[in-house]
């Protein structure tokens, strides 16, 4: 078989689109809200509760939650996590953010047509899961840069202690490790001092922390 040989000049490389939405001049952006943390700090929950808030404001709203199982990389990531396969650390980030990936021109759309999305964790998760494996955090936001980025990014933040005494059954890999939970949470809180975060303390009840929840969205988005 004869092989073609390689042209002196690359094809040029497609000029990446812009990582947010990518809204018309004078039209509203919509707002890319995303809630991090270990799990069982209540991410789901709160990323519900604003859902609410905003559909109640008449605003359009879509709920998205990483990893999404339901792609071909997600199913994979399943996999992984429930011990059917065995991939280093770095490639499970990079098909979590290829995960994430699968799901750009959606998310830029959605955000292009003023619709405020709301994700159960985002980028951050694989800094600070990645982190907390040795990896690189660098890398790991390089990698990102090309993805919509999160105008707020809410920590909830509690102790892996609490995140295992929450969750007695049914835990994946990551969540029986509490020395690696500890690391996941320094990360976050590397993370969270940067702007564009806020970290609210997730041991509370789960109402007290809605109150700073919505607060925090009405101030962005009211
Ligand atoms: P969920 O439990 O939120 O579905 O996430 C599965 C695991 O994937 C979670 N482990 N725990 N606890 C965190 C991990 N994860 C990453 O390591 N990087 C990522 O980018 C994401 C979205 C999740």
């Amino acid at each position: 078989m004869s092989v073609e040989p390689r042209p002196a000049t690359q094809p040029a490389t497609p000029k990446p689109r812009l990582g947010n939405g990518e809204a018309k001049a004078g039209e509203p952006r919509g707002v890319l809200i995303a809630f991090e943390g270990l799990d069982q700090s209540g991410k789901q929950t709160q990323a519900e509760r604003v859902h609410d808030r905003v559909i109640a404001l008449g605003r359009e709203c879509r709920l998205l939650s990483f990893p999404d199982y339901h792609t071909p990389i997600g199913a994979e990531i399943a996999k992984a996590l429930h011990g059917e396969r065995d991939y280093a650390a770095d490639v499970m980030q990079l098909m979590y953010v290829a995960n994430r990936y699968e799901k750009r021109g959606e998310m830029t759309s959605a955000l292009g047509a003023g619709t405020i999305l709301v994700c159960d964790r985002y980028l951050a998760s694989s800094i600070a899961y990645g982190e907390a494996q040795e990896l690189d955090a660098e890398w790991l936001r390089v990698i990102q840069k090309y993805l919509p980025q999160p105008d707020l990014t809410i920590l909830l933040d509690i102790a892996p202690e609490t995140a295992v005494q929450r969750k007695a059954t049914n835990r994946d890999r990551y969540e029986r490790d509490l020395a690696l939970l500890s690391r996941v949470r320094e990360s976050y809180h590397r993370q969270a001092a940067q702007d564009g975060w806020l970290r609210l303390d997730g041991e509370r009840p789960r109402d007290a922390v809605s109150a700073d929840v919505l607060s925090a969205l009405d101030r962005r988005i009211g």
